[in-house]
């Protein structure tokens, strides 16, 4: 074959040199399939104009459709067909275009076109819920999905990522039954969003490799406020490999620039009610006002022989490696700033595959990981219908494609030349292959040498199954124990069966941390043992007992930006005050909403109109950070008398949101019954009371309250 002169591997090095990207590529190649029907006739898909779209054609006005209508026929069949299976799990997700830069300090560890100093990398990303199906709610109890596609100059590369820095299982054979178990139960499909159920607590507590997964899901982290406030994670350990061909492991992360702010469970549970769409929402409006998401790509970086040198086995993706022994370097920044023009051609059908990966980027052993570069790509051939997916707009890479693939359903290519094989003469050995090379080269993999016995097993290195799940539990603060706490003591009531309550109670939070066990045995009526049943191994150990980088609440950024505040008003109200109060988090980057009991204008005291963005209903306190109540006595006396008036910082007190009254604001609080305390503000004046509004709102919650409001109804 070397004597033949078209043969593939009579290459030169790269042939689409010339070929670069901008942070706009993506966006230019979606154009060309963009329909925009403005000044344009209704058609048929033969491209036939429409002459009536409301009457099908009958035999007479009252007589039968006639099958020769093809214009009913294309349309329904049309509809009839519309929906396609949705995910398996991650049904539920909403997605944002976006642009990746990458810092100069990237370049150093990987040859990866898009760690190229400054270089500007089209991405789109996608967050999703697990469990529920599409039409669930966004702020169920749950992880959520973080999948980033980068539409690189050397091909598309998906980090399929998670909201937590772990997973359940260790093993991907284990992921149908896991699935299986957390999905609504199989005779009745309940419960929808929820892990709160008989088959899910059977499943973990027989599986104590879960424990830690388990507890990050048993706490505030598993309803993030917001997109643009959670973290994301590659979870497994992968590989950077550099220009000289050195490789290095790598744990992805992606640290919000908002912080770490996440709902209360009684206020996630509330909106699902009152905005099922709240995240996607918040993400859509956010990006269409300019406020766009941000987050750094960090990586924490381990040289090849330190590979060994953790309590824990880096192949294993139930454990993290604490941010104290290895810190994080951040690679880039990502900025979410276009919303998708179409949910389905982008949002519905994007497929991602942790098994896209490009020059400089590899995989590791990790047997969940290497599970997933099976299903990834099995899943799409069933969701999108065949091998094509990859054709479909949003997938397409903006990098030129040519290859020796061929036909199947919905192909786009209209492929020239004879030669579908190579080695080919006929076509001049075109396409050729790219040698591996320190830039623009060809994908190669690591070198590493594998050379074992064939084992259906796992390495002795995975047995520790509860050491992080006790360093978890010890780097919460006491308020972050008490939700966890409560939590399990919830989910575990929903559970028929006393034997798995038991289980949970007696075999698997013991090893976690007893007093964790006797906390929730105690509101289960279920005594716990004073001992820790598991082996040494199953304990584990670990180096540190605390890692503070663990508690959400270490993660808030002090600031104010980005949060919703309530402003109440009613007829009479201080416009002055409003004024003020609007500009003043303006000014902090936080947005404030005018709530008043109707939607007709607001006459102000005197007597300027202000428009309401919202009535009290309809974004109530449960949608907002915070409440701001304006003075005005007319103002303040309507919103006395009306009930959703008095219950608006009733139950924002109750999330232990910060609540500031001004002027006869105060009055409000009184007939509400609220209860003063550090985090509720009244002053003459906005000037009296916005600085420690902004200081405490910065803490996202009053903490301090939480023994209070837990004795409290509302
Ligand atoms: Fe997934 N996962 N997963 N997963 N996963 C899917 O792929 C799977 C795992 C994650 O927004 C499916 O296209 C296996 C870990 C995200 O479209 C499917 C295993 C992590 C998304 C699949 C895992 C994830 C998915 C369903 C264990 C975090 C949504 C539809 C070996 C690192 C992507 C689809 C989107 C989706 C399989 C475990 C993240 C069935 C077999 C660990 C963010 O292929």
């Amino acid at each position: 074959m070397a004597n033949n002169p078209y043969s593939a591997s009579n290459n030169d090095g790269p042939h689409d040199t010339d070929f670069k990207t901008s942070d706009q590529s993506k966006n230019e190649s979606l154009e060309q399939f963009r329909n925009d029907a403005e000044g344009h006739d209704l058609r048929t898909n033969n491209g036939v104009r429409i002459a009536d779209n409301h009457n099908s054609l009958k035999a007479g006005e009252r007589g039968p459709t006639l099958m020769e209508d093809f214009i009913f026929r294309e349309k329904m069949n049309h509809f009839d067909h519309e929906r396609i299976p949705e995910r398996i799990v991650h049904a539920r997700g909403a997605a944002a275009h976006g642009v990746f830069e990458a810092y100069p300090e990237a370049e150093q560890y990987s040859k990866a076109a898009v760690f190229k100093a400054g270089k500007q990398t089209p991405t789109f990303v996608r967050f999703s819920t697990v469990q529920g199906s599409r039409g669930s709610n966004d702020t169920v109890r749950d992880v959520r999905g973080f999948a980033t596609k980068f539409y690189t100059e050397e091909g598309n590369w998906d980090l399929v990522g998670n909201d937590m820095p772990i997973f359940f299982i260790q093993d991907a054979i284990k992921f149908p039954d896991f699935v299986h178990a957390v999905k609504p139960e199989p005779h009745n499909e309940i419960p929808q969003g929820q892990s709160a159920h008989d088959t899910f607590w059977d499943f973990v507590s027989l599986m104590p490799e879960s424990a830690a997964m388990v507890l990050w899901t048993m706490s505030d982290r598993a309803f993030p406020r917001s997109y643009r406030s959670m973290e994301g994670f590659g979870i497994h350990t992968f590989r950077l490999v550099d220009k000289q061909g050195k490789s290095r492991f790598v744990k992805f992360h992606w640290k919000p620039l908002a912080g770490t702010w996440s709902f209360i469970w009684d206020e996630a549970q509330l909106l699902w009610g009152r905005d099922p769409d709240f995240n996607r929402r918040e993400m859509a409006t956010d990006i269409s006002n300019g406020d766009y998401l941000e987050w750094e790509l960090c990586a924490q970086i381990i040289e090849e022989e330190d590979e060994h040198k953790f309590d824990f086995d880096i192949l294993d993706a139930t454990k993290l490696i604490p941010e104290e022994i290895v810190p994080v370097t951040p690679l880039g920044k990502l900025t979410l700033n276009r919303n998708p023009d179409n949910y389905f051609a982008e949002t519905e059908q994007v497929a991602f595959n942790p098994g896209h990966i490009v020059p400089g980027i590899d995989f590791t052993n990790d047997p969940l990981l290497q599970g997933r570069l099976f299903s990834y790509l099995d899943t799409q051939m069933l969701r999108l219908g065949g091998p094509n997916f990859k054709e479909i707009p949003i997938n397409r890479p903006v990098t030129p494609v040519h290859n020796n693939q061929r036909d199947s359903f919905h192909r786009m290519t209209i492929n020239k030349g004879q030669a579908s094989y190579e080695p080919n003469s006929i076509d001049d050995g075109w396409p050729r292959e790219t040698p591996p090379a320190a830039e623009n080269g060809g994908f190669e993999s690591v070198n590493e040498r594998v050379d074992a016995h064939k084992v259906r097993g796992r390495s002795a290195s995975f047995a520790d199954h509860y050491s992080q799940a006790t360093l978890f539990w010890n780097s919460q603060t006491d308020v972050e124990k008490e939700h966890i706490v409560q939590a399990y003591a919830f989910e575990l009531s929903k559970v028929e069966r006393p034997w798995i309550r038991e289980r949970v109670i007696q075999q698997i939070l013991p090893n976690i941390d007893l007093d964790l066990a006797r906390r929730v045995g105690e509101i289960h009526g279920i005594e716990a043992p004073t001992e820790k049943p598991a082996s040494a191994e199953e304990l584990g150990k670990s180096t540190l007992t605390e890692s503070p980088s663990l508690s959400l609440m270490a993660r808030l950024p002090g600031n104010i930006k980005y949060r919703k505040v309530a402003i109440l008003v009613a007829d009479g109200v201080d416009l002055d005050q409003v004024t003020a109060l609007q500009s003043k988090l303006k000014a902090e980057g936080a947005q404030g909403m005018i709530i008043a009991p109707t939607m007709a204008p607001v006459k102000a005291s005197n007597g300027n109109t202000i428009t309401p963005d919202a009535m009290l209903n309809g974004l109530p306190s449960v949608t907002m950070d915070a409440v701001l109540i304006a003075g005005g006595a007319q103002s303040i006396e309507t919103l006395k008398a009306s009930g959703q008036g008095r219950y608006y910082p009733q139950e924002a007190w109750k999330h232990l949101k910060v609540i500031g009254a001004v002027g006869e604001g105060k009055d409000l609080l009184e007939a509400a019954n609220i209860r003063m305390d550090e985090g509720v503000l009244t002053g003459d004046t906005v000037d009296a009371i916005f600085d420690d509004f902004k200081k405490l709102l910065g803490q996202h919650r009053v903490w301090s309250r939480n023994p209070e409001a837990n004795t409290q109804p509302a």
